[in-house]
């Protein structure tokens, strides 16, 4: 941040130039907190669900508005229970969830008396799920965030249109600035009904990159609402001001095996990655190519390793419940969790880079060492910043290890290793 530094009657004073964002303490706190918190679950939760095809269903058949409009009478989630889901969420170690508040068509998850296009207006539910849900993270100790769509295929007033949502048959006209607007109204909503809000994690600004935003305005707004709340916006480029974290698409920062972070460097604020558990966001009824519980635990620890969060997503089924195959793999991670937490909550990255081996993180005095691909038995690290007092496995067996000047060598052997994650302890004098 540039600060202004001027002389007034001999006194030093520093000043952030007018529109200049200075996070509130209370935010700071929220940043490491968030650091800490290591593991949140992502849910994508819409009328789309009906339909079993993903959130993108609405752009990818090209369906028009008006017939997508028969969608909500159809969207009935009896079986939502949001006990049984942040239940879920603290079996599997998580802190914290973020929830779709507004996906890219437009249909707000929660009552909001800007639109009627919304789930207690044209649902036979009629409930607000985000209250319920907020509500429940309040009384189990959980953070709740918002994913808030920028982009949207519904509204009238997303005009002119960006790179998707053309074939909605929405009159060709629209008036951007009401648009606008209506996207802060919707914010203030979240950010003042709902109780404390962890943050606000944004999508779809890549759909108009050239369009004014006016996303200072919304961003302070939400910072002035609630200055703990966290401000994070996926448009895949280094954070822009006003914002307090970045995040990374289904690829640990600084790699860009999906093709999202082309130019997406790594900047200062704490960092952030979505996955999903099988290829899908929003429910797909289709799609079976579920990852392992073990791919997912190395998700995690990699993105540790890279000081990152994780953030694992579902989409829940149309009549509320989350289907088996997520539910089961969320238990394995919290199973390895409950064991191995020590090892990733409050951690920062390690003293070593990322290796094809495994990571390193670090939390005060202790280093762990997370073997999780390694054909020999001892592995070589760099000299570390302190001697080590004491190494052992995260089940207390001590860990045979050599310094020398060269650098440090760990035993571990083959026999012993854990098939998940072989976890050292180094304590450093
Ligand atoms: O288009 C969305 C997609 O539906 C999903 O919400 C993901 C989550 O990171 N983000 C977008 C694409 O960048």
């Amino acid at each position: 941040m540039r600060i202004r530094v001027c002389f007034l009657g001999g006194l030093l004073l520093a000043a952030s130039l007018p529109g200049q964002y200075r996070p509130a303490p209370a935010n700071l706190e929220a940043r490491r907190w968030f650091q800490d918190a290591k593991f949140g679950l992502f849910i994508h939760w819409g009328i789309y669900s009906v339909l079993g095809d993903g959130e993108w269903v609405m752009n990818n058949r090209k369906i028009p508005f008006a017939d997508y409009e028969k969608l909500p009478p159809q969207f009935n989630p009896v079986r939502f229970d949001a006990a049984e889901w942040v239940s879920l969420v603290k079996a599997a170690g998580m802190r914290y969830i973020t929830i779709t508040s507004k996906h890219h068509d437009g249909f707000a998850m929660f009552d909001s008396r800007l639109t009627d296009w919304d789930i207690v207006d044209r649902t036979p539910y009629k409930k607000d799920v985000l209250k319920l849900l907020a509500e429940e993270c309040h009384k189990q100790g959980i953070k709740l965030f918002f994913y808030h769509s920028h982009l949207d295929w519904h509204h009238p007033d997303y005009f002119p249109r960006g790179r998707t949502g053309r074939n909605t048959a929405r009159p060709e006209s629209g008036d951007w600035r009401r648009y606008l607007d209506f996207l802060d109204g919707q914010l203030r909503e979240l950010l003042t009904n709902y109780g404390p809000i962890g943050g606000v994690w944004f999508d779809g600004w890549w759909d108009r990159p050239t369009a004014d935003w006016r996303l200072e305005k919304t961003y302070r707004l939400i910072h002035e609402l609630q200055p703990a709340a966290l401000v994070g916006n996926n448009h895949h480029r280094l954070p822009f001001e006003g914002e307090d974290f970045q995040m990374f698409e289904k690829d640990l920062p600084g790699e860009n095996t999906a093709g999202f972070n082309t130019d997406a460097k790594i900047g200062q604020l704490p960092l952030e990655t979505c996955e999903t558990i099988n290829k899908a966001w929003g429910y797909n009824k289709n799609d079976q190519q579920h990852k392992s519980a073990r791919e997912l635990i190395h998700y995690l620890v990699r993105a540790a390793g890279h000081n990152a969060n994780f953030l694992l997503n579902v989409g829940p089924r149309p009549d509320g419940t989350i289907q088996p195959e997520f539910v089961e793999r969320l238990r394995e991670v919290g199973a390895w969790m409950k064991a191995n937490g020590d090892s990733i909550y409050g951690t920062r990255h390690g003293p070593l880079p990322p290796r094809d081996w495994g990571v390193t993180t670090q939390k005060g005095n202790k280093v762990y060492v997370h073997i999780l691909k390694l054909e020999e038995e001892v592995l070589g690290l760099p000299r570390l910043a302190g001697k080590i007092g004491n190494a052992y496995r995260m089940n207390g067996q001590p860990v045979e290890f050599t310094e020398s000047p060269l650098g440090v060598l760990l035993k571990a052997p083959l026999a012993g290793r854990d098939p998940l994650d072989t976890v050292l302890v180094l304590e450093l004098l």
